[in-house]
C-alpha cells in the first residue's frame, strides 16, 4: 500500500491546483499517484541499467468538495495531512488558514474523544475501562479543549493504543504548504512558524508549477530562477511527505527491473520481503544486502555476491533506510 496524502485547507487557497501541480494533471477523480524522487534509484539505475524502473509512490487525494466536515473525515483516511495556506491574492494570512483547518481537525477529536470518556467513566465502575485508559482520555481532552493537535502530546505505547480506536486526526503527521503566486518570500512566515513547531513545510507557486508542467525541464527552471524559486517545491512536498510518514526506503536492483520499496522504520527483514509479495513474509529464508554505493561501485548483485561482499541477514534483521536487498524464499 502506497503512503496516502489528503490536501486540507480552507476554500480558495490553490488545493485543487496543488493536486494537479503535483499529480502533472494525471489525477483523476481527485485521486492521483505520485513517484517519490530519489537520487539513490537514480544511481542504482545508472549503474545496473534495467529494463525497468519503479519509483516508490504516494497515493494524493484532493480535498472533497463540500463541508469542512468532509475533509476532516478524508484526512482522518489519510497517512499523512498535507495543509495548504494561501499566500497570495488579497490580503493573504496563511497562518489563519492553517490554524483553521488544525481546529477543524482539533474539534473532530473532541467530540471523539469527549464521547468515549462518557462510556470509559461508566465502565470504569465495573472495571471494564482502565484507570490508565482514563487518564490519557482525560489528558486528550484538555489537550484538544486547548486547541491543541494530539501529535504534540506526550503520548508512551500504552497512550497510543488507548487512542488508537478512535482513530484520532490530529495524531497523524502533517506537512504545512505555502502557496505563493510567484514570490517565495511571502511563503516565510508559513516556514518560519512550521519551524518553531518542529513541523515540516514547502513553500510552493502551486499555479505556476501546473503551467511549468507543460515545458521542458531546462526551461521551466529558467523561469522557477526568473522568480526566485530554487525549486519547484513539488519534490520537496513529497519528500517532506515521505519522513513524516516515518517510512525508509530500501531497493531492489534486477537485470529486468530497479525499484524503491517502503517499510515502516524498524520492520524486520520478513516484513520487508512482505511488501514485495505478501507469500515473501512466510517463506522468507535469508536477505542479502548490500548499500547504493557499494552497488554502484560493483556494478550488480552478482558481481558483489562472486567478490563475497553480500552481507547474509536472517529474519531477525532490520531493514535500514538506503539498503538494496535480494530475499531468498523458500517455495
Ligand atoms: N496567483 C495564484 N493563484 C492561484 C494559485 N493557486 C491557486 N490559484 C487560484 O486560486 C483559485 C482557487 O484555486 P483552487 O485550486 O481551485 O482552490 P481550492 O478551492 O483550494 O481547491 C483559482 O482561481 C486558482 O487559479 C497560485 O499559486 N497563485
Ligand atoms: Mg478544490
Amino acid at each position: 500500500m502506497p503512503v496516502s496524502v489528503a490536501i486540507v485547507g480552507p476554500p480558495g487557497v490553490g488545493k485543487t491546483t496543488l493536486f494537479n501541480a503535483l499529480t502533472g494533471g494525471r489525477g483523476s477523480g481527485g485521486v492521483g499517484m505520485v513517484d517519490v524522487p530519489d537520487e539513490r534509484l537514480d544511481r542504482l539505475v545508472a549503474a545496473v541499467r534495467p529494463k525497468k524502473v519503479v519509483h516508490a509512490q504516494v497515493r494524493i487525494a484532493d480535498a472533497p468538495p463540500g463541508s469542512r466536515a468532509q475533509q476532516v473525515a478524508a484526512a482522518r483516511e489519510a497517512d499523512v495531512v498535507l495543509q495548504v495556506a494561501r499566500c497570495f491574492g488579497p490580503e493573504p494570512d496563511p497562518l489563519a488558514d492553517i490554524t483553521g483547518t488544525t481546529l477543524d481537525m482539533v474539534l473532530a477529536d473532541l467530540a471523539t474523544v469527549e464521547r468515549r470518556l462518557e462510556i470509559a467513566a461508566k465502565e470504569a465502575q465495573t472495571g471494564r475501562a482502565s484507570a490508565g485508559e482514563l487518564e490519557v482520555l482525560e489528558r486528550a481532552r484538555a489537550q484538544l479543549d486547548a486547541g491543541a493537535p494530539l501529535r504534540k502530546l506526550e503520548l508512551d505505547g500504552a497512550d497510543r493504543a488507548a487512542l488508537a480506536p478512535l482513530f484520532p486526526v490530529t495524531l497523524k503527521p502533517v506537512v504545512w504548504v505555502a502557496n505563493v503566486a510567484d514570490n517565495p518570500a511571502a511563503g516565510e512566515p508559513v516556514v518560519r512558524a512550521a519551524r518553531e513547531e518542529g513541523t515540516a513545510a514547502a513553500i510552493v507557486a502551486a499555479a505556476l508549477e501546473a503551467e511549468l508542467a507543460e515545458l521542458d525541464p531546462a526551461e521551466a527552471r529558467e523561469y522557477r530562477r526568473s522568480y526566485g524559486l530554487e525549486s519547484s517545491g513539488l519534490d520537496e512536498i513529497v519528500r517532506a511527505v515521505w519522513r513524516a510518514g516515518g517510512l525508509i526506503t530500501f531497493f531492489t536492483a534486477g537485470e529486468p527491473e530497479a525499484r524503491a520499496w517502503h517499510c515502516e522504520e524498524g520492520a524486520p527483514a520478513p516484513v520487508a520481503a512482505g511488501k514485495i509479495h505478501s507469500d515473501f513474509e512466510k517463506k522468507f529464508i535469508r536477505a542479502e544486502v548490500t548499500s547504493v554505493d557499494e552497488l554502484v561501485a560493483a556494478g550488480s548483485m552478482d558481481a558483489l555476491r562472486a567478490a563475497g561482499k553480500l552481507r547474509v541477514e536472517g529474519r531477525d534483521y532490520r531493514v535500514k533506510d538506503g539498503d538494496v536487498v535480494l530475499f531468498r524464499v523458500g517455495s
